[in-house]
């Protein structure tokens, strides 16, 4: 497919390449020729030397006030069309503005703010080139693209973003047919960008999306991924590079370099430098300018040989290309994508003239523009800490400081780290590995305290977990630190294997990737890798992306799973002991976000309906226990802690000495609730009088909102539970009387 009327260098002979290097203004950027070598270095130096100062104009001046700055140009474009015949001057004072709108309604609101500000001459620049919603723009996570959100029609909603019914904080295609793609987890924009072709062989049917779907359809738009150095962490970026070097339909993958990979949110000791190989990679592709001719002179000799030569040439090349490794620009080109960069993300002239032209290029394969960007860029705050401006509370714009609730317990998460480090302290074999989420983990104070017990992989969910499981082998405590939703990320990819040709000076390494993690690689083999899985059910303002509903019903279906959830910050403190304990099979906890009420665990004896809470629900049924005295009923509440294996007796009991049984859960349906329901029916529990209701959360996504405004919407408050305790004992009245 699409082969190459797209002129790269080792196809052209001198005279047309010097003319198309005067020409083009892309041409700067493909043929490191010696002067143009020296212009994108100097592009590069000064990308960097600006990276410690700021580019906007007001920014300049530290102009930002607490009052909604003047933006005279932004006022005038609603969507991209309006600014189709802006002068790049003009685009410059629009990304400006920009700039300080992002800052002024995330100071309004809260939400992600860093990542936003380093993409804004990009997404100016994107919209400029490119004829959204036509031409499909997929901002990877998802949580940079509030500049986006600006210019695409959404700027009077702004000040209801992750707020109830009001903007999300990520792409989400029901809000915009700008927003192509949903997002909030990472690494999938250049799978969706290149679409997903599936052949059914009984019917001739072809599952398309995106640039193959384009490319099925005859259609002409263009697709462009934007996709972090972080989120170029994870194995998915790669199996999609693979296979759309391999289909070679035209695509655009922006790599938006901003040298931080993982998630630095509340680090302790300021930003963590960035983990893996490849981060490493992409700064020695940025500096090492002789070696990136070097190779560029390889390659155009190589192609110029032809027959069998060309084969060995093409050998020496790879050994040329080797010998310079690991330049980051072999494994792209490796997997087949046209690399182009380092580009100065912050220079709207560059980046419209290299969007231009590629555009213009037309049937180039995939295309990777490596584009070098810093996070927070133009607000000095977030410029100096990254760390603390990735995601923020409302703030005051013009000193920066961020209106912080002073919380009067500690959440769930330190207590989590602090359970953890004590078991540490008197267990060496205790470790912890998280998935670039040292922050919001609690992990970085494990790490403060063992700094070669901590183990960030980056965002690789997949690899934590068959990591975990090869620590598990040697007789390590893995302790598997991962949010719940993420965790389905790394549940199960059965067999999906794929190759991944890595070039190393003379050898051909075969890199096998094999994700299939916790089912095939830590339950089938019973290894001990404890699970502790973070935001558990409803998260608030993150939404559906981030919400942890399905983690009891995916858990507790694996035979060898141990499936356990706290009631408490005390009983949290606990599991993590009985966790490190239970050193035969794999186990797995789960606790909420946020902060817990610190009473340690309260259980009330009652009489006719009995409530059975799994884990943070039991906190709700105690309410709903208070709830309902007035009206004369005295509920018994009970802390189930395990939902494998659960405890029988206790279940046996409550059916026996009560009329109703009501479990309650914040996850889906097949959870806990499913268990008791399995055990009742099978031990005959059912066939007497008692009654039995299960409460989940309901069959749907939930939207982002308050913590309250989401459980009223999933029906699992106090007062819900209440009335269903009313409506099955046939007060109605009541039942209405405590929902109004
Ligand atoms: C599968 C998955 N794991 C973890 C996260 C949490 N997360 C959100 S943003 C982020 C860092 C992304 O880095 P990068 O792509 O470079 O974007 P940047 O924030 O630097 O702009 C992480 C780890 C996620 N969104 N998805």
């Amino acid at each position: 497919m699409a082969l190459c009327t797209f002129t790269f260098p080792g196809q052209l002979n001198g005279s047309v390449a010097s003319v198309l290097q005067k020409q083009s203004p892309l041409s700067s950027y493909l043929f490191f020729g010696t002067d143009l070598q020296h212009q994108a270095q100097n592009n590069l130096n000064q990308v960097k030397k600006r990276s410690c100062g700021v580019l906007a104009s007001l920014s300049e001046r530290g102009e930002y006030h607490s009052q909604r700055p003047p933006t005279p140009l932004l006022d005038t474009i609603n969507y991209p069309i309006h600014m189709k015949n802006l002068s790049i001057k003009e685009l410059q004072q629009l990304a400006d503005e920009l700039r300080s709108d992002v800052i002024f309604n995330v100071s309004k609101t809260g939400g992600h703010l860093g990542s936003s500000l380093g993409v804004v001459e990009l997404t100016v620049a994107l919209h400029y080139v490119f004829n959204a919603p036509q031409d499909k723009i997929l901002w990877d996570v998802g949580h940079q693209s509030y500049p986006h959100k600006i210019l695409t029609g959404r700027r009077d909603k702004m000040h209801t973003m992750r707020q109830t019914n009001g903007l999300a904080g990520f792409t989400k295609r029901s809000e915009s047919e700008y927003d192509c793609f949903g997002t909030g987890h990472s690494s999938t924009t250049i799978s969706a960008g290149l679409g997903n072709l599936q052949f059914f062989s009984n019917e001739n049917f072809f599952g398309i999306g995106m640039a193959v779907g384009r490319d099925l359809k005859g259609g002409k738009n263009n697709v462009i991924a934007i996709i972090g150095d972080g989120a170029m962490t994870a194995g998915q970026a790669y199996e999609a590079m693979n296979n759309a070097g391999y289909l070679d339909s035209d695509m655009i993958v922006i790599l938006n370099d901003n040298e931080q990979v993982s998630l630095p949110t509340a680090n302790l000791d300021g930003p963590i430098p960035p983990v893996g190989a490849l981060s490493s990679a992409l700064s020695r592709l940025q500096s090492n300018r002789p070696l990136r001719e070097l190779r560029e002179v390889a390659k155009g000799v190589t192609k110029q040989i032809g027959g069998p030569m060309h084969e060995l040439a093409a050998k020496v090349d790879e050994y040329a290309r080797g010998l310079i490794s690991g330049s980051g620009s072999t494994l792209f080109e490796e997997l087949g994508l046209y690399y182009i960069g380092p580009v100065d993300g912050h220079s709207i002239d560059d980046l419209v003239a290299i969007l231009k032209e590629v555009k213009s290029t037309k049937t180039t394969g995939p295309v990777l523009i490596h584009v070098v960007t810093e996070k927070g860029r133009g607000y000095p705050y977030a410029e100096k800490a990254p760390d603390k401006y990735h995601g923020v509370t409302k703030f005051d714009p013009a000193t920066g400081k961020q209106f912080k609730a002073s919380a009067t317990t500690q959440s769930y998460t330190t207590y989590f780290a602090e359970a953890l480090i004590a078991e540490a302290e008197a267990d060496k074999d205790v470790v912890a590995i998280h998935a670039a989420m040292g922050g919001g983990t609690g992990l970085n104070l494990f790490l403060r305290r063992f700094p070669t017990r901590c183990f960030d992989v980056g965002i690789a969910e997949q690899h934590a977990v068959t990591f975990a499981a090869g620590l598990a082998c040697e007789g390590i405590k893995p302790f598997c630190t991962i949010y719940s939703s993420f965790l389905q990320r790394a549940y199960d990819q059965a067999s999906q294997r794929f190759l991944l040709l890595l070039f190393i000076t003379m050898f051909q390494i075969i890199i096998n990737l094999n994700f299939i993690c916790v089912v095939h690689d830590v339950d089938l083999q019973k290894l001990p890798v404890r699970f502790a899985m973070d935001r558990a059910g409803l998260v608030g303002a993150d939404g559906p992306t981030h919400c942890g509903a399905f983690d009891v019903t995916f858990m507790a279906c694996l035979p060898n799973m141990v499936v356990m959830a706290p009631s408490d910050e005390a009983e949290l403190f606990h599991m993590v002991a009985t966790a490190a304990a239970i050193d035969d099979r794999p186990s797995c906890f789960r606790y909420p976000r946020g902060n817990g009420v610190g009473k340690g665990r309260i259980l009330i004896e009652g009489e006719r309906v009995a409530l059975l809470g799994y884990g943070a629900a039991v906190q709700s049924c105690l309410a709903a226990a208070a709830l309902v005295v007035p009206h004369g009923l005295r509920l018994t509440v009970a802390d189930a802690r395990f939902c494998k294996p659960l405890d029988h007796a206790l279940i046996r009991s409550l059916v026996k000495s009560h009329d109703v049984l009501i479990t309650v859960e914040e996850g889906s349906i097949g959870g806990f609730g499913s268990h008791v329901a399995q055990f009742m029916a099978l031990d005959g529990l059912l066939d007497g009088n008692i009654k039995w209701r299960p409460l989940v959360l309901p069959d749907l996504y939930i939207d982002h909102g308050s913590p309250a405004d989401q459980l009223a919407h999933a029906g699992l408050t106090p007062s819900h539970i209440a009335a269903t305790v009313f409506n099955i004992l046939g007060q109605t009245r009541e039942a209405l009387e405590i929902m109004s």
